[in-house]
């Protein structure tokens, strides 16, 4: 299946839809967002009614996105996806960031051949699925691949309030361009500054209180493993009650400051990962590797010691089902075994 044909199956889908519904994906972030929110307006200007919906909490740095308010945020078990002839997933790569920990069950209430998903991760189970319905470029956001194949040649102009989300999207998936190169991704800039992106908004950062509190927990609970390059945080069932105490129930939200400025950004250490005990007879994983430099893949990693991984190369996420020591042991041991033979 090459991307001209997948490109092909899935404008027929679009320009025939009377009723479509965007998902966007988890982490509820800008991309997804603000892709769901164009993807939107390119529907609605051809003449199709078109819906966003949410399966999972806003994060409080997302509350205030513009044009947050125009996705629904519902329960995907009890979600009626009757009415919907289309049901474009943005922006992830497994059916669990979309539908949620119950996906199984919920797809089998979904007719499969209405499924299309856009998307820039590392393909994954949903292009194993669809793959003749999937839209994927490995590039800088999920909003630069709507914007090359499906915005750019409708011929139709975004407003302003559209390039501006576009804009956030770009930018907050690039880390302000310091990932890594994506061709077009430039291009896609300048496109969207022509048409009115607020560059000064979107650069501007306004970190909740909570994210510096965070920042200055995590720094002292994190270990670095020297030998390994690694930079590990655990939190354990005593830490999370710490955190919750701390900064409420939300507090994994709150850990930007500290992926941003501190996972990836000490010399030496190029794996910063993070371990949440879900309480729930799992265990959630979040990695960060040093783009510059030739270092291992933490997905892969992961996987051979029994996660569920996937994401981008050096930014992504999983899940292990079992105890967090198991899950430290073995990823440590599957890190230690890969680095050092
Ligand atoms: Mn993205």
């Amino acid at each position: 299946m090459n991307a001209e044909s997948q490109h092909k199956n899935i404008s027929s889908l679009m320009a025939s839809t009377a009723n479509a519904l965007v998902i966007v994906s988890r982490p509820v972030d800008p991309d997804c967002i603000g892709t769901a929110l164009a993807l939107r307006w390119l529907l609605v200007a051809q003449g199709h009614t078109t819906s966003i919906v949410c399966f999972f909490s806003i994060p409080s740095n997302m509350r205030d996105f513009p044009g947050m308010g125009e996705a629904t945020v519902a329960e995907a078990d009890s979600f009626d996806f009757s009415p919907f002839d289309l049901i474009i997933t943005v922006d992830g790569s497994s059916w669990e960031q979309f539908l949620g920990a119950e996906w199984k069950k919920i797809l089998g209430r979904i007719d499969m051949a209405r499924i299309v998903n856009i998307d820039h991760h590392e393909p994954d189970e949903i292009m194993q699925a669809i793959p003749d319905r999937c839209m994927n470029d490995k590039t800088s956001s999920t909003a630069q691949v709507l914007y090359e194949h499906f915005i750019e040649p409708s011929q139709l102009s975004p407003p302003t309030g559209i390039a501006d989300v576009l804009y956030l999207a770009l930018l907050y998936d690039t880390r302000g361009f310091r990932n890594e190169m994506h061709t077009g991704a430039y291009r896609f800039a300048e496109a969207l500054t022509t048409l009115g992106a607020d560059h000064a908004r979107a650069v501007d950062v306004n970190y909740d209180m909570r994210e510096v509190q965070y920042l200055t927990w995590a720094i002292e609970h994190t270990e670095f493993i020297s030998d390994l390059c690694l930079m590990l945080l655990v939190i354990d069932t005593k830490r999370s009650a710490e955190l919750e105490a701390k900064l409420g129930k939300d507090f994994l939200d709150y850990d930007t400051i500290y992926k941003e400025t501190i996972q990836r950004q000490v010399a030496g250490f190029h794996y910063g990962v993070i371990l949440t005990d879900k309480l729930d007879g799992t265990v959630r994983l979040g990695w960060r590797t040093r783009g510059y430099g030739s270092h291992l893949s933490i997905g892969a990693i992961a996987r051979q010691a029994g996660f569920k991984a996937g994401g981008h190369r050096n930014a992504g996420g999983g899940m292990f089902t079992g105890s967090l020591e198991d899950a430290k042991a073995q990823l440590l041991a599957s890190l230690r075994q890969s680095l050092l033979g």
